[in-house]
């Protein structure tokens, strides 16, 4: 276990040859973020375990998003709307803000902030001046924190809506013996029912088939448990009402070409979003939204919780 300085460094990927930055906290988590898509790819902990999936299929070549780690969608979730699936952000070439405004002071040293504006080429498909500047940083325990502020910069006094998803492919043993809470009663939009609006029933949500849900005004923290690893991933967002789930599970894995098909039992989509009411942005206003993700080690068993995670919720 390391106990060095916290580092951040600008790289080429030698695999992808794609640029990256990588940080690395004291105590040897790491992150690495693309700047291709503004996309976390890898996370790991103190024990070099690797915390997010990556599909082996992922295609790092412009302009296919790379299938894994935290995609952001945005201005657009899904398919509703005129741009491509879940937006541009995703397979747009970022840049590192190397002014950033001031941000609230956080526990993290270790950050990089990353920027996206319009090009020409957007314009044309998506005709407003913006700045999304994304900030993503490790914890000195390795808490993995994105923080995105979105400003309207159009000059011709015209607002813009936009939905955003923090996409997160979390790695997990078995997805059979996965639960999350924190979702119990909530409603939710189902997208194998063509959107129908539903209530969740269960106590926690399991896995036994393909999900592909937008669960509505969800609560601040939510526990994704991967009770093989007796691991659990917190997930806390603040200005993202939302939280979408996805597996494809088997059959729908045979139909993603950069997915294999065994892969489905090893990933879980969680994400802090606004699906169901986009966010409207006059000139000069600014939005800040945010997901926190941490691992918690967890002895969930038969039913019991161990106290001590059941007070964090
Ligand atoms: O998270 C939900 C979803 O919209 C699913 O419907 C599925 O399409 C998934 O995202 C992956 O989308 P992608 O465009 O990355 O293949």
């Amino acid at each position: 276990m390391a106990g060095g300085e916290a580092s951040v460094e600008r790289v080429k990927d030698g695999a992808t040859g794609l640029e990256k930055l990588v940080l690395r906290a004291a105590h040897g988590c790491s992150v690495e973020v693309y700047l291709y898509g503004g996309q976390v790819i890898f996370w790991e902990n103190e024990y070099r375990e690797q915390l997010l999936f990556v599909s082996r299929k992922a295609s790092f070549k412009p302009p296919k998003a790379i299938r894994g780690g935290i995609q952001i969608c945005f201005p657009q979730f899904g398919n509703h709307g005129v741009l491509e699936q879940h937006g541009f952000a995703r397979n747009r070439l970022w840049s590192v803000d190397e002014s950033p405004p001031p941000f609230p002071a956080t526990a993290s040293n270790c950050h990089i902030d990353l920027i996206l504006k319009q090009s020409p080429e957007v314009l044309k498909i998506w005709p407003h001046s913006f700045e999304f500047r994304l900030r993503v940083a490790l914890s000195p325990t390795g808490d993995l924190m994105l923080t995105s502020r979105i400003k309207n910069t159009n000059a011709d006094g015209k607002p813009f809506k936009f939905r955003l998803s923090y996409h997160t492919y979390f790695l997990v043993s078995d997805i059979s013996e996965v639960r999350i809470e924190g979702l119990e009663t909530l409603d939710y939009l189902d997208n194998l029912q063509s959107e129908d609006r539903r209530t969740e029933q269960g106590d926690a949500v399991v896995f036994e088939s393909e999900v592909d849900k937008v669960y509505l005004s969800a609560p601040p923290k939510i526990v994704i448990i991967d009770h093989d690893k007796k691991r659990t991933f917190e997930l806390r967002k603040e200005g993202l009402p939302d939280v979408v789930l996805w597996n494809p599970w088997d059959m729908k894995a045979k139909t993603i070409p950069d997915f294999a098909e065994e892969e489905y039992k090893r990933m879980l989509c969680v994400g802090a979003a606004n699906v169901e009411k986009p966010i409207t942005l006059r000139p000069g206003e600014e939005w800040q939204g945010r997901q926190e993700i941490s691992v918690v080690p967890s002895s969930y068993s038969s039913g019991q919780w161990d106290p001590e995670i059941i007070h964090r919720i």
